[in-house]
């Protein structure tokens, strides 16, 4: 061997590498793309190492942000979160280290993975095995914890061995006798219904399931992230007929969508009492949560649903289309349809929720993303605003968690703008779901991401007071005693804030007003900006025909009695 050769080999053996570029090139070589945090001791080094080697790296302005936005990334692009946490060095471990604290199993509970490396040598195995955890099965966040002295210890560099990017995840399929039974109850059925949900659009099994809805002519429903997957506009869509459709329907196929809380647990008197379930989930522990299902189908959604559109290709079927339980669902639509118009299309001012959402829905590109949270904001705005592409809504979804949206927005700008440059993200939040993450608005400035963020105003969490009343009542009580909790400011500014980091501000109290701003914020492709909308303090939903809300004593949400909350003389 030439001198010269073994120079260099000898130079390169001692060449040292700090344990920050080990975790950096560990994540790269599992082909992270994007990272997100807020840096302090001891991760700076860890995310000027990953932005050396071509990853984006976000500077949020809180973590909890940073993990919404790195979920939605993971959502978006199939490549779920992972967690890195520095934590305090080994060598002071149980002293009362700064801010010493057992990360680790603190992190169990809510991952499905959670490990500190016990060497800088391990550190690649790690992130690969937390990757993997993260996109096989279930998808779900995992969390790796580095000890701050990892970070700048320096390591030979020919000691440290990187581990190949993990294999995308192999793609399960249901057993071939369950696939006949389902498609058998399918063709039994009397008054069937398709449900949509998250798990089918994180799947990618958008071209399988309206294949399947037209071939069988069957109706659908889709979850709060399901929409899209099927576009709302399709004409076997009764989302406007949910309640109708889920009570009366005798077998509901669930997609990706888990009988918890927002399907009502699939129980009565919601459900029929002996609706037959078939489940399609890509996790076992899901099936048979709640009810006992007729049929279930473990796999991944878009294998299992081509394994049912080959029975249906077998033997070709389809539901009547003029089927006494279409004639129902159809009629229902079109009487919930006329409510929903009918509040819209109200003159009078301040603008209630349908109005407000009726012109956005009249001016929104029809491949926006929609990001929303909220209470009445994000419920109301479900049914008036439109998707009609998969991943295109993120929302405050099964866990209802306020401030989500900012990130979420945050994500889907990024990937818009790396994967579909020009699709526009449209945010719109309540008032109340606003402020948990308002300062990422500075975020989105820094960044310069065209984000349209819609701030629909009432005043409060699901309703508020108007300016005169709040006056009246800090008259003659002071606002701990005498405020309604669910009272915000009334006529709070909002859009001073986008203006504050250079974003383009809008205060709008009309429908012209309104229309007019959204149409400025849309030609403006080139910076933030925040419409700030101010609706009706005590508007509320359309009152739903719900039996079994009535039955239930409910209301849909607490309703702000005037008397209620103002001062006792008033
Ligand atoms: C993290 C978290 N904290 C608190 C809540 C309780 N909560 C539910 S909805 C909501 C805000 C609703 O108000 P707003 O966003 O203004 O929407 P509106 O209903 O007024 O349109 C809150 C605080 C929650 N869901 N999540
Ligand atoms: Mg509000």
């Amino acid at each position: 061997m030439p001198e010269s050769n073994l120079a260099e080999r000898s130079d390169r053996s001692e060449e040292q590498v700090s344990g920050a570029k080990v975790i950096a090139q560990a994540l790269k070589t599992q082909n992270v793309e994007y990272m997100f945090g807020v840096v302090g001791i001891p991760v700076t080094e860890i995310a000027v190492a990953a932005q050396e080697l071509g990853i984006r790296y976000i500077g949020m302005r809180n973590e909890q942000a940073a993990c919404y936005a790195a979920s939605a990334v993971g959502y978006l692009t199939g490549r779920p979160l992972i967690v890195i946490g520095g934590s305090s060095e080994r060598s002071q471990e149980t002293m009362g280290a700064f801010q010493e604290f057992p990360q680790v199993e603190a992190c169990r509970l809510y991952s499905k993975f959670s490990a500190r490396p016990s060497s800088i040598e391990a550190i690649p195995t790690v992130i690969e095995k937390a990757v993997r955890s993260s996109i096989y099965g279930r998808p779900g966040a995992c969390y790796v914890d580095i000890p701050a002295d990892f970070v700048t210890l320096q390591m030979n560099v020919n000691s440290i061995k990187y581990k190949e990017c993990c294999m995308p995840p192999p793609v399960s399929m249901a057993e071939t006798s369950a696939v006949c039974m389902a498609a058998s109850v399918i063709r039994n059925a009397r008054q069937p219904l398709l449900i949509i949900g998250k798990g089918a659009a994180y799947a990618h099994a958008e071209e399988s399931i309206r294949k399947l809805v037209e071939q069988c002519k069957l109706p659908f429903l889709p979850t709060p992230m399901g929409k899209g997957v099927v576009p709302d506009n399709h004409p076997n869509c009764v989302s406007a007929a949910r309640s109708r459709a889920l009570q009366s329907a005798d077998v509901i196929v669930l997609f990706g969508a888990r009988l918890n809380w927002i399907l009502h647990f699939g129980l009565p008197p919601r459900y029929q009492p002996d609706v037959k379930f078939i489940q399609v989930d890509i996790c076992a522990e899901e099936l048979g949560n709640n009810v006992r299902p007729a049929v279930t189908l473990l796999g991944d959604i878009n294998a299992v649903t081509k394994q049912l559109l080959e029975q249906f290709d077998k033997t070709p079927w389809q539901y009547p289309p003029e089927s006494k339980w279409w004639n129902t669902l159809r009629e229902k639509m079109k009487d919930n349809e006329a409510a929903s118009k009918e509040l819209a299309s109200k003159k009078s001012l301040p603008m209630n929720y349908y109005t407000v959402f009726y012109h956005v829905q009249e001016q929104l590109p029809r491949d926006c993303f929609v990001v929303s949270e909220g209470a009445n904001t994000m419920d109301i705005g479900r049914t008036v605003l439109q998707n009609y592409l998969p991943r295109h809504r993120l929302d405050a979804g099964t866990f209802g968690t306020m401030g989500v949206g900012l990130g979420f927005a945050i994500a889907a700008a990024l990937v818009a703008k790396d994967r579909n440059p020009g699709k526009r993200v449209i945010c719109v939040e309540g008032d109340s779901a606003f402020g948990f993450s308002g300062m990422e608005v500075e975020t989105i400035c820094r960044y310069n991401l065209p984000i349209i963020l819609l701030i629909v105003n009432n005043n409060g969490i699901y309703q508020g007071f108007d300016t005169d009343s709040w006056k009246e009542m800090l008259k003659c009580e002071d606002a701990t005693t005498g405020a309604p909790p669910i009272c915000l400011l009334p006529d709070s500014h909002y859009e001073q804030i986008m203006a504050a980091f250079g974003g383009k501000g809008y205060f709008v109290q009309t429908p012209e007003e309104l229309q007019k701003s959204l149409r400025q914020t849309l030609e403006d492709t080139t910076k933030p900006s925040l419409i700030n909308i101010m609706i009706e303090p005590q508007a509320t939903r359309k009152a739903q025909v719900n039996i079994a809300k009535q039955k239930e004593g409910k209301a849909s949400t607490p309703s702000l009695a005037p008397s209620r909350g103002l001062c006792k003389h008033f």
